[in-house]
């Protein structure tokens, strides 16, 4: 395995970062979990968008130009030899000092790129669906660094899955201070009820996932139904038709039961079927080629 750190490949057991990385300290730095199908990159300029936008709200310097990280992104799955990837592209504040200024990080960003193969559910969850529940820890809140930041700080998320592990199921939906529903710690959620689909606003706190703006596309294009940006309690999606999470590792997934409660016929509904099909035939016959590109040098 080949990874790409600030311009250069290193072996896997080569591939290190200082201890005083602002990164490792205190989380300080930004990431992007992007995935290849069939030798392409999907959505890699959503990703790249999202990226650079998380970088400006935490005032941090990308080390090189959003088109030549596109381009050490393209190179990295290439050397890697891989045509179906999960790529994790992370940028910390860089090298500095025990203090919490971020102006002693002198030498700049460090930038490192994993392509490595993916870790999927097994099919049998998109026919069966998952079990979630709503964890005990809440979302943070819009007047802290919003969710729709992706940062290096995932412990309330890392600690909402493992609250649905301790319980039995795969993920955990974690709600606002408001008590609304806002996202899952790794996926965005939507419901479906009575031919509406809904999903949290972004004002609920949510990644704004970019699977989550695919979904929306295609309910729009193909389902002829534009889905429904509104804030709603738990309740509402225990009395629901259909739950379903969207996210780059899960796709789209369904969720059958939700803090013991069975959601509509306990098995994945009509419409996030339909959803799981259109979002694999596009996530199968879209993105940034990985080889031809090199080819067309
Ligand atoms: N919300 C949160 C909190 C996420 O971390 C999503 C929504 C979905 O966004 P995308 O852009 O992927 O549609 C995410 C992203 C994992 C893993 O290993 C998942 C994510 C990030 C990092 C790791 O399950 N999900």
């Amino acid at each position: 395995m080949k990874i790409y750190i600030n311009g250069k490949f290193f072996e896997k057991d080569d591939a290190k970062i200082s201890v005083f990385d602002h990164g490792v300290l205190y989380g300080d730095g930004i990431f992007e979990g992007i995935r290849a199908y069939n030798g392409r990159i999907f959505r890699l300029e959503d990703h790249l968008q999202r990226l650079a936008e998380s970088a400006n709200a935490i005032l941090l310097k990308l080390p090189i130009t959003i088109k030549e990280i596109e381009k050490a992104i393209i190179e990295t799955v290439r050397l890697n030899g891989l045509k179906d990837a999960y790529i994790r592209l992370v940028v910390t504040r860089g090298v500095g000092d025990l203090g919490l200024d971020m102006r002693k990080c002198k030498g700049g960003a460090t930038l490192f790129i994993i392509a490595d193969r993916i870790e999927l559910y097994p099919e049998e969850f998109y026919e069966k669906g998952l079990t979630v529940i709503t964890s005990t820890i809440r979302q943070k809140g819009l007047d802290q660094v919003t969710p729709g930041v992706k940062s290096l700080n995932y412990l309330a998320n890392i600690l909402a899955r493992a609250e649905a592990t301790a319980a039995g199921a795969q993920e955990a939906i974690l709600l606002n201070a408001s008590g609304h529903v806002s996202e899952c710690s790794g996926d965005n959620l939507f419901y479906a009820k009575n031919g509406k689909i809904f999903t949290p606003p972004t004002s609920a706190g949510i990644l704004v996932g970019v699977t989550r703006n695919v979904v929306m596309e295609l309910c729009e294009k193909k389902l002829g139904t534009k889905v429904i940006e509104r804030n709603f309690p738990r309740y509402d999606l225990y009395g629901a038709d259909e739950v379903f999470l969207t996210g780059t590792g899960a796709e789209v997934i369904a969720a059958v039961k939700i803090d013991g409660r069975i959601i509509g016929k306990g098995v994945a509904g009509p419409t996030t079927k339909t959803l799981i099909k259109h979002f694999r035939d596009y996530a199968n016959s879209s993105g940034t080629p990985v080889y031809e590109a090199v080819k067309a040098k």
